[in-house]
């Protein structure tokens, strides 16, 4: 399978896991405790064939409130130091905000890419740290912030505008200083999006991969598939598994998921499966 070529030194298709480190706000003891589940869960994902971990420290949920740069720092900076150093370089480490003052931090405490949701428009400083810096960033697509994003969401043609976004920020990017090869393009599944639009989504990220760039595509156990299947989040894992399946033959390089093991073996039978038509 061909890919655009890329500075994210990984090899694709390949999984993302998500680490969210999530509050407590118990005492420093919850905090510590917090901190050891979190490095404990992103050691597990790569142990079971994660190329990247993602660590976060704001929901980015439906309905979510933005949290503090210090508490955002509070959250990954511990994580991602000690992820780093557990991990060597077995696996990527990434940072996922939007925030430039965390970005600079956790890239300081070893993470290798920024997963930024804002696209850098979050923060007027992220580009300017991003470049500087050299690294990797995912930008990714939203409509609106998450607090008001799922009312009543309104495209033209939802594949065409979300192309369109994407262009222009990935000019933005290389227009501050950014590779064009230190960038990858994600349609933001679930941000400002109905059910139609992510599915029309999901048809259409062969267009999304046209843009040049690789793609990352965030679908993991996501409300729409729970709209589809009645499902709670936990069972949404195989209908994650068929997005990630469909998402590799329109040509998605990266998938941030939560189940390393179950969308592994998705890849490989849609590997198998696109390889043997071309
Ligand atoms: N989705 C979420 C968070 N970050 N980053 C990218 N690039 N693409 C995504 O689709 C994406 C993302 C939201 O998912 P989740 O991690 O399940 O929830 P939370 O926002 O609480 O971290």
């Amino acid at each position: 399978m061909a890919f655009p070529p890329s500075s994210l030194p990984v090899e694709f298709p390949c999984i993302m896991g998500i680490v969210n480190v999530t509050p407590d706000s118990f005492s420093d003891g919850g905090r510590f405790a917090e901190r050891d589940a979190a490095v404990a869960h992103g050691l597990r994902l790569v142990a079971e064939g994660a190329a990247i971990v993602d660590v976060g420290g704001e929901s980015t949920r439906p309905g979510s409130e933005p949290v503090s740069t210090g508490e955002e720092l509070r959250r990954v900076v511990p994580v991602i130091e000690a992820l780093r150093t557990a991990l060597g370089e077995r696996a990527l480490v990434s940072v996922d905000t939007s925030k430039a003052e965390v970005a600079r931090t956790a890239l300081a405490a070893g993470a290798d890419m920024v997963n930024d949701v804002t696209a850098l428009r979050g923060d007027p400083r992220m580009a300017a740290v991003v470049a500087e810096a050299g690294c990797p960033v995912c930008l990714m697509h939203m409509l609106g912030e998450p607090r008001t994003m799922q009312d009543a969401p309104r495209y033209g043609d939802v594949v065409a505008d979300v192309c369109g976004f994407l262009e222009e920020r990935l000019a933005f990017a290389v227009s501050a200083g950014v590779a064009a090869e230190a960038v990858l393009l994600d349609p933001g599944i679930g941000f400002g999006k109905t059910l139609a639009h992510n599915l029309a989504l999901l048809a259409g990220l062969d267009r999304v991969a046209a843009l040049g760039r690789p793609v990352v595509l965030g679908a993991s156990r996501k409300r729409f598939l729970g709209e589809l299947l009645g499902a709670e989040s936990q069972e949404r894992v195989v209908g994650t598994a068929v997005t990630t399946a469909l998402g590799l033959a329109r040509g998605a390089a990266v998938f941030r998921v939560h189940d390393v093991k179950e969308n592994l073996q998705a890849l490989a039978v849609a590997r198998a499966v696109v390889e043997a038509g071309a």
